[in-house]
């Protein structure tokens, strides 16, 4: 695997700039931990922030789960499985409680992210692949363009080698992963992709020889973690935005259909002598061995000094699913939300996002603030001192961050879903509005008094259904690929719905 590993390079011998002074990050690290939250100490927070952005500007890491629910963490409720790292993360920074991902699948969910623009705008609506285009703009593209490293690492789905969409032609500078969510199915690939401006590569093939004739040699994921914290190593003295993709706590779908077990990890531990069963143990396993990657990354950016200097996002692209011989309700994996993956009901897209940036965001918050995976980009945008495109959807959320007022907010959300027919779902303030296909009601949840959505009160609240509506009216732009669609035309439909996650 020597392949993999980056040689030194002439960035390893550059000099130290000012926000890596040893003297300066450790008086950070005491302002962190100085005092109590009040308008003083925020006021100290701020000019700090700026200070921060001044010397250099911040670097901002996306860390990405996939098909990992609202309560498959400790830290939002989890009872059985250990994720210490993230629990503690999240004591370290903010953790947001009503935070959404773009869609309920994987690859709209990461248009989304990528695009900052919900589904009712953006180019990938579905999971069957469809590439970005280059006129899409990316968030990578975006800080770019202010002079950021651009790298990502994981599952891609956004365009397969030889399309406009591939991580190279948008945006991202350094590349290594599965293009194909079908192929990131696969826990032990035979090869995987890299593009890299550095090496000058694009899209290479990168056998692994480990893994060849059914070998488990690679568990790619620990892969993606080595080539993340070699990404960081490299980049440390400019500032750098890197997307790590993992594919935690997916199911192989094709392995699961063979043998009835298809949470694929290298072993079960810690949880090899619990009365669950493989699946379940297995689950368990993949998630504290995602926590404890997130974890071994946060360690890697303190021992580097670039953790007052760092953003780190965690969340996951949409809510834990049914697939691979596991239940979403062992675990209580949707943490008391309605509904897994592949519905718009809350379990389905309100996911974890937890926000870590030591020295700026004061550590143990939490947030009631929504945030929208559309929000990615224009608050990156604003950390970058870059103008985000116009056309998005999505806000800065520098202010919740911050601590500050966020006086900016989303007059409404909206996520369209096509497999099977379109279903729709609107959030506006605390109500919730859910339509399952064209031409049904609108069902209606006030998520302040019932966020499990178990009690439709549309028919009590005609004023709130009528101002839905009419956001429906504006919240789409029509999509060639992804038309709204009766559940009787999507049948008819050849090449949906299409066996990818
Ligand atoms: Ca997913
Ligand atoms: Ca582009």
């Amino acid at each position: 695997m020597d392949a993999l590993r980056p040689k030194a390079t002439i960035y390893d011998v550059m000099p130290l700039k000012k926000m890596q002074n040893p003297s300066l990050c450790a008086a950070l690290v005491l302002l962190v931990f100085a005092g109590s939250a009040n308008s003083a100490e925020q006021r100290r927070f701020e000019p700090l922030y700026e200070k921060v952005r001044a010397e250099q500007k911040p670097n901002i890491i996306f860390i990405l789960a996939d098909d990992l629910g609202y309560g498959d963490l400790g830290c939002y409720g989890q009872k059985k499985i250990k994720t210490p790292n993230l629990d503690r993360m999240a004591a370290e920074g903010m953790r947001f409680t009503q935070c959404y991902a773009g869609s309920t699948v994987c690859a709209p969910s990461r248009s989304a992210l990528l695009t900052g623009q919900h589904t009712g705008h953006t180019r990938i609506r579905g999971n069957q692949a469809y590439p970005l285009r280059l006129e899409d703009i990316t968030v990578a593209e975006v800080l770019k363009g202010a002079g950021y490293k651009t790298g990502a690492f994981g599952k891609w789905a956004m365009g397969l080698k030889g399309t406009t969409g591939t991580p190279s032609r948008q945006g991202f500078e350094e590349w290594f992963g599965y293009l194909s969510q079908t192929h990131a199915h696969n826990y032990y690939p035979t090869q995987l992709f890299r593009s890299s401006v550095l090496y000058n590569q694009e899209d290479e093939i990168l056998p692994i020889a480990a893994n060849l004739d059914g070998q488990k040699g690679v568990y790619s994921h620990d892969r993606f973690s080595f080539a993340a914290s070699n990404y960081v190593r490299i980049n440390k003295y400019f500032p750098f935005f890197m997307y790590v993709a993992y594919t935690i706590p997916h199911a192989h779908n094709a392995l699961g259909k063979k043998t009835g077990n298809g949470m694929e990890v290298p072993n079960d531990k810690p949880y090899s002598g619990e009365d669950w069963s493989q699946p379940e143990k297995n689950k368990a396993a993949m998630i504290t061995r995602l926590d404890a990657s997130v974890g071994a990354l946060m360690n890697y950016l303190k021992a580097l000094r670039i953790e007052t200097n760092t953003l780190v996002l965690f969340s996951s692209d949409n809510g834990p699913h049914q697939e691979g011989g596991v239940d979403p309700k062992f675990f209580n994996s949707s943490g008391g939300l309605r509904g897994i993956k592949r519905d718009l009901y809350e379990g389905g897209i309100r996911v974890p996002m937890i926000a870590w940036w030591p020295g700026i965001i004061k550590p143990g918050s939490v947030s009631d603030q929504v945030f929208t995976f559309w929000d990615v980009l224009p608050t990156a945008a604003e950390i970058a001192g870059a103008k985000p495109p116009e056309n998005i959807d999505g806000i800065s959320l520098v202010p919740t961050l911050l601590g500050k007022k966020q006086t900016n907010q989303h007059e409404f959300l909206y996520w369209e879903f096509h497999e099977k027919g379109t279903k729709q779902a609107v959030r506006t303030g605390d109500w919730k509005s859910v339509r399952l296909a064209p031409g049904e009601p609108l069902e209606l949840y006030n998520l302040k008094t019932d966020v499990s959505e178990s009690v439709n009160v549309a028919e009590k609240h005609p004023e709130v259904i009528a101002k839905i509506e009419n956001y429906l009216k504006t919240a789409r732009t029509d999509s060639e690929r992804w038309p709204i669609k009766s559940p009787a035309e999507a049948v008819k439909e050849k090449h949906e719905p299409a066996d990818v996650n």
